[in-house]
């Protein structure tokens, strides 16, 4: 008994010294640390907002936008003064966002305000009964 105990003690204290011995050359702790950095950088990118605030001036008048041409990055919010500086009552649309601006009175204005979240050429128009088709549309460029 006394005998097997101690070759039992030899044997596992040289277990112990060969996993000791065997394990210190360390490669796992220096790898550890950089996958986590990378776990941990990849969220951000893609959780930040990408897009700043554009604001532009248009103004309505008989029968046409001024400008009627307005560019964007996607992501961006997009603020618009709106003004109606003609003779009879307009107002600004863009179906694809969801933009139904109010019809203003001559010399009304209205701020508006939406995320161009998509790419792509929209038409902006005027609400107001035949107005469209008389010429007051434009373009948003979302690129
Ligand atoms: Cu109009």
């Amino acid at each position: 008994m006394k005998m097997l105990s101690s070759v039992l003690c030899v044997f596992a204290l040289a277990v112990l010294l060969a996993g000791c011995t065997s394990s210190q050359p360390s490669a796992q702790p220096t790898a550890v640390p950089t996958a986590v950095v990378q776990s941990t950088a990849t969220p951000v990118p893609t959780g930040a907002p990408s897009g700043g605030v554009k604001e532009f001036t248009i103004e309505a008048s008989e029968f046409k936008f001024t400008p009627s041409t307005i560019s964007v990055n996607q992501g961006d919010s997009v603020r618009i003064n709106f003004t109606n500086a003609g003779l009879y009552p307009h107002s600004f649309s863009i179906d694809e966002f969801g933009v139904s601006g109010s019809i203003l009175a001559p010399n009304g204005s209205e701020v508006i305000e939406f995320i161009a979240s998509r790419a792509g050429s929209f038409t902006f128009y005027c609400a107001v009964p035949s107005h469209r088709e008389r010429g007051m549309n434009g373009t948003l460029i979302v690129s």
